[in-house]
């Protein structure tokens, strides 16, 4: 045997760092120190051995030759893009001495600006939350993906709770609402194959006719923003045709004043031809859904966020988390609900001593919400706001691509007296606004812990392989900070091994049991809520709550309904989920699915085309009043009429213009829980 051939190999246990409802248990191989394959753990449920494409393609991210592995600093105009390397003493001491000279006026001119990049506990608001925290900076509302159903599903059921994702298998009706599972949630979509094989019923509620929708036994395109609409008149259904489970709504609905008889009255208002009306949908269709839902069970809603990106996104929540509670859907394991299960996970993390809010030793500092990031990096210094914006740190985010109305959000990060740190992996449109970019380490390069959104199971990430080039962990770089700004408190020297292990009460997750598998399901019961049970204060499901008032159809900011006028002049509704290859703006710059999603494009219905006089793949503008947005046209039915679709967060800077989707979206809030309403959106479209 040539003895200089033989490899170094190993696989190393890893979790999928997006943010995306899967969290797959890794297992990547590594070759003389080098990151050669990333599966999928065939052990784990849910992730059965399979990735999806993007995340196979994670080494070739991680790899990629344009990753930031120096310290930049800022050389040319602000937003321009240009660096020239630095050392890491150069960066952290220039930092230093910023955010120092600030918190001495005032710590809340510092805002730290992160969301979910990775969803690791440890690289997220880890040792960054510690420091923030011990700075008095600013504090961050996380608002811009799910805090609108979260809030709504948590006031509901007291918590943001839902059926075990494998129990989909079992279900005889299943209806995905709001949410393309084969983009964005692809191992759920196994469990429901497995359940379409059984002879299960698959519905399809979505205003574009997706990849999923295709797949599904019945599609309803309502227009968006109409879902608390539908399931009014499916409640209405359930009531007059006597599919009410009525001793589980006894037993487990609220009753009382604002209780079931008040839902009752208010659904007997929505017969479906008013909802066929507001939702553009065919009366027939509502009615055989009713059905379907009133008699089959097991039956389960796998509802996700897409359907709440719009105003009365929350009231729909609430509603919609009512229809399986009123058919005790619930007493089955495969019936029910699944919005997220993040909150079965909330006590058995110990975020307390992992984040340290005791380091803010009382002080109260004021909270900037991070979906008007655009309007408050503008904002002047005032009694209710506080003091200007100073300094920004910017980890895990990507905002000046992904935050709404990016035309606000870019003039603010272009300001010359802003000082914006970034920690990345690439030159993301944000990067190019810093004054100086951190080179940060990807997920096989550092240690994390990860909980789950979409499933129960809690998991770990060991590095396989060393940094490359300077990069660093999020939690050094914070810890570096942190030791330059003289904190001495003994939990800014922790190591990652230790906030893993700080992240976990061990009655709920065996670190032993971690280690050795590299995921751990939670204890939960099989059926949570067959016998009630709910974690609201008298045990029952919130109808009505304190301050949310009984839940209700809510229309658009923008549509025809609420402004007539506006809607003349924008006729046509604009939502932007997510490409398939791409994880928000991540993986935009990955070259090889890049390839596949093509270019930046509008999904228009053949009709809407050819009114405007638009050719298949000719150059369109796509505007409103908050601004203009350049690509391509595809004419295809996967649009419905009167409804366009802007696909992927692309980065601005491979913009037909330098622009993406989000120089149309606006800042109004969702109903609940402080939300970017980023598929509430009037648009125009015409041939450029
Ligand atoms: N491949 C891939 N996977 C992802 C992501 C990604 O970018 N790419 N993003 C991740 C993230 S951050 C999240 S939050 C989740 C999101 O998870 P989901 O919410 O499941 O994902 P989306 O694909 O955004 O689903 C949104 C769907 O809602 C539809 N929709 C839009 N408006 C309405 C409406 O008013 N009513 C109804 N009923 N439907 C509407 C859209 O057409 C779209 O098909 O996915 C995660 N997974
Ligand atoms: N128009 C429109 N806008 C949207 C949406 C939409 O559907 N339509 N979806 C919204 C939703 S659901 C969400 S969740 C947000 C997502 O917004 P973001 O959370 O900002 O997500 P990404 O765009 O994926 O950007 C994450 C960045 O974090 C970096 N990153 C990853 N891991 C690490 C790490 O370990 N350390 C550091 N320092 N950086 C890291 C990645 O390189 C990437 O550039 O966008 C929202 N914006
Ligand atoms: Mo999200």
């Amino acid at each position: 045997m040539d003895l200089a051939t033989v490899k170094s190999v190993s696989v190393v246990r890893g979790a999928c760092p997006h943010d995306c409802p899967d969290t797959c248990a890794l297992q990547v191989t590594v070759e003389d120190g080098r990151a050669v394959r990333v599966a999928g753990d065939p052990d784990h449920p849910p992730t059965h051995g399979a990735l999806c494409t993007k995340v196979s393609r994670y080494a070739e991210r991680t790899y990629h030759p344009e990753r930031v592995l120096t310290p930049l600093k800022r050389v040319g105009p602000k937003g321009a893009g240009q660096f020239e390397p630095i050392g890491w003493d150069e960066a952290l001491d220039t930092i230093a001495a910023r955010l120092k000279a600030i918190a001495a006026r005032d710590p809340e001119a510092v805002l730290p600006y992160s969301y979910a990049g990775t969803m690791g506990l440890v690289q997220g608001e880890g040792m960054a939350a510690r420091f923030f925290h011990k700075l008095g900076a600013s504090l961050l509302d996380r608002t811009i993906c799910a805090s609108a159903g979260g809030d709504a599903l948590a006031a509901t059921y007291g918590g943001k709770l839902g059926m075990h994702v494998e129990h989909f298998s079992e279900s005889r009706l299943i209806v995905i609402w709001g949410s393309n599972s084969i983009t964005a949630n692809l191992h759920f979509w196994t469990f429901v194959q497995q359940a379409k094989r059984a002879g299960a019923q698959v519905w399809c509620i979505d205003p574009r006719r997706t990849e999923t929708a295709d797949k599904c036994h019945h599609h309803i395109a309502l227009r968006p923003g109409t879902d608390g609409a539908l399931a009014l008149a499916l409640m209405h259904e359930l009531v007059v045709n006597g599919w009410v489970d009525e001793d589980y709504v006894a037993r487990h609905v609220q009753q009382g004043e604002g209780g079931w008889p008040a839902m009752r009255e208010r659904a007997l208002q929505w017969p479906p031809e008013r909802a066929a009306q507001v939702c553009g949908v065919a009366a027939q269709d509502i009615r055989e859904l009713a059905r379907a839902w009133g008699t089959t069970q097991p039956a389960a809603i796998r509802l996700n966020y897409g359907m709440q990106r719009v105003h009365g996104g929350g009231n729909a929540v609430r509603l919609i988390a009512l229809l399986p509670c009123i058919t005790g859907a619930w007493r089955h394991r495969a019936g029910g609900m699944l919005l997220s299960a993040s909150g079965w996970f909330k006590s058995a993390r110990n975020d307390a001593a992992l984040q340290r809010t005791d380091l803010l030793a009382g002080r109260a500092p004021r909270t900037i919400n991070m979906s008007t990031i655009g309007d408050d990096l503008l904002r002047e210094a005032s009694p209710e706001f506080g003091p200007k914006v100073e300094a920004v740190i910017v980890y895990n985010s990507n905002p000046v691509a992904v935050a709404p109305q990016s035309r606000k959000v870019v003039q603010g990060f272009a300001r010359e007296d802003l000082f914006t740190v970034v920690l990345e992996h690439f030159l993301t449109d944000t990067a190019d606004h810093a004054d100086i970019v951190l080179p940060a380490t990807t997920q096989l390069e550092h240690w994390d812990t990860h909980s789950a959104y979409g499933h129960t199971y809690a998991l770990l990430n060991e590095p396989a392989i060393a940094p490359v080039g300077q990069a660093r962990p999020n939690t050094q770089i914070f810890r570096d900070l942190a030791a330059r700004m003289g904190y001495t408190e003994p939990c800014f020297q922790d190591t990652d091994e230790q906030l893993v292990a700080q992240a976990w009460r061990p009655e709920a997750v065996n670190a032993a049991e971690l280690k050795a598998r590299g995921w751990v399901k939670l204890v939960i019961p099989d059926a949570p809520f067959a016998e009630g049970g709910f974690p609201t204060p008298d045990g029952r499901v919130r109808i009505t709550v304190p301050g949310l008032g009984l839940p209700d159809h809510v229309p658009n900011h923008e549509c025809a309904e609420t402004e007539p006028a506006l809607a003349a002049r924008y006729p046509l509704a604009m939502i932007s989920p997510p490409a398939r290859h791409f994880l928000n703006s991540t993986f935009v710059n990955v070259k090889s699915l890049r390839a596949i999603e093509g270019e930046p494009l509008v999904e228009i219905h053949p009709q809407d085309a050819s009114a405007r006089g638009i050719a298949s793949g000719a150059v369109v503008r796509v505007f409103n009043d908050r601004g203009e947005y350049r690509c391509k046209a595809e004419i295809t039915e996967r649009a419905r009429p009167g409804v366009v679709n802007g696909l992927g967060i692309w980065w601005r800077k491979f913009g037909l213009d330098g622009t993406n989707v989000n120089e149309l979206t606006h800042q109004r809030l969702t109903d609940i829980g402080r939300a970017p309403s980023f598929y509430d959106c009037l648009v125009e479209v015409a041939p450029a």
